[in-house]
């Protein structure tokens, strides 16, 4: 039986979490760091890249960023080469990166769905196909897919979104249905309404400088009665990164202050 004391760590362990130059990609890559993983991290904009080194630099991790479209599977599959040659073969890979169109159906192309789907559900596939033989090879592997609320819950002007997470959630009981007998487990953490650039727009400050309509709504939706902050993921993401969680396979980890639970504000 393990120490309870060394379940947690990563000592040794190489991760890969996509789209982790801000946002909740960043907080999660910071906790693996913390937890004594080696990290890699990719994104598609060199400003956001040299950005995020900067920060990692200042909390002292030595992140190694990579240049790469999750999309891309050329550059999806000549990127965890260079991470296996930089800094080892990946055992945890967190497919974080992700994108929002917030639009009416009716009033979105399917140019615009397919972008989502692309981002949201394909590349978490490439990503993780890219992966998976390293992992078996060595024997173990942890696999993370953000999923979302909107894996379980439909609401008005989001269509490709809640297509792409709910299929996440899917591809992220596959995986664990394919791999599983080669001790490869894939989870996925389900948050709620984070405060990141992917939800700024909903918490923008009114002309009066009132709340934003939506800013309200989730705040009386969310039983802890606050937006989340991309620390809090970062518990959870140590636990399914972890010894912690070895018989845990293909569970969604929804860390939304209670949203799921609550049917809303009686009358
Ligand atoms: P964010 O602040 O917009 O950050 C997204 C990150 O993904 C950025 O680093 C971005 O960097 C990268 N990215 C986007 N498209 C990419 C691509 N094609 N290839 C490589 N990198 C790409 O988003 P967030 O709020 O932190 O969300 C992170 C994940 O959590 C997403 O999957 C999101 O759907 C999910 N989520 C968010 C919330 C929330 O309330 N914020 C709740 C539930 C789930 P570049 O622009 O430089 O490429
Ligand atoms: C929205 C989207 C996301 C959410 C998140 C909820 O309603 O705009 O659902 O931006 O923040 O995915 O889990």
């Amino acid at each position: 039986m393990n120490d309870v004391s060394n379940l947690f760590s990563l000592e040794g362990k190489v991760a890969l979490v996509t789209g982790a130059a801000y946002g909740i990609g960043f907080a999660i890559a910071t906790a693996l760091a913390e937890a004594g993983a080696r990290i890699a991290f990719n994104c598609r904009s060199r400003e956001h890249m040299d950005k995020a080194l900067a920060e990692y630099g200042k909390l002292g991790i030595e992140a190694k960023g990579y240049l790469c479209d999750v999309t891309d599977e050329k550059q999806v599959t000549d990127m965890v080469s260079d991470i296996n040659a930089d800094l080892g073969v990946i055992d945890i890979l967190v497919n974080n990166a992700g994108i929002i169109k917030r639009i009416p159906m009716t009033e979105m192309s399917a140019e615009d769905f397919r972008q989502v789907i692309d981002i949201d559900l394909n590349a978490p596939f490439i990503v993780s196909k890219a992966v998976i033989p390293g992992m078996i090879a060595k024997g173990h592997g942890k696999i993370i897919n953000i999923c979302s609320m909107m894996s379980e819950l439909g609401r008005e002007t989001v269509s490709a979104y809640a297509s792409a997470k709910g299929g996440l959630k899917m591809l992220t009981r596959n995986i664990a249905s394919e791999y599983g007998a080669y001790n490869i487990q894939c989870n996925g953490i389900g948050p709620g309404y984070i405060a990141t650039p992917q939800t700024a727009p909903l918490r923008e400050k009114q002309p009066d400088g009132s709340r934003h309509p939506f800013d309200s709504f989730i705040i009386a939706k969310t039983p802890a009665a606050r937006w989340g902050e991309p620390g809090d993921l970062m518990g959870p993401a140590v636990f399914l990164a972890s010894d912690a969680s070895n018989f845990v396979n293909g569970h969604i980890l929804y860390v939304d202050g209670g949203i799921l639970a609550y049917i809303g504000k009686q009358p």
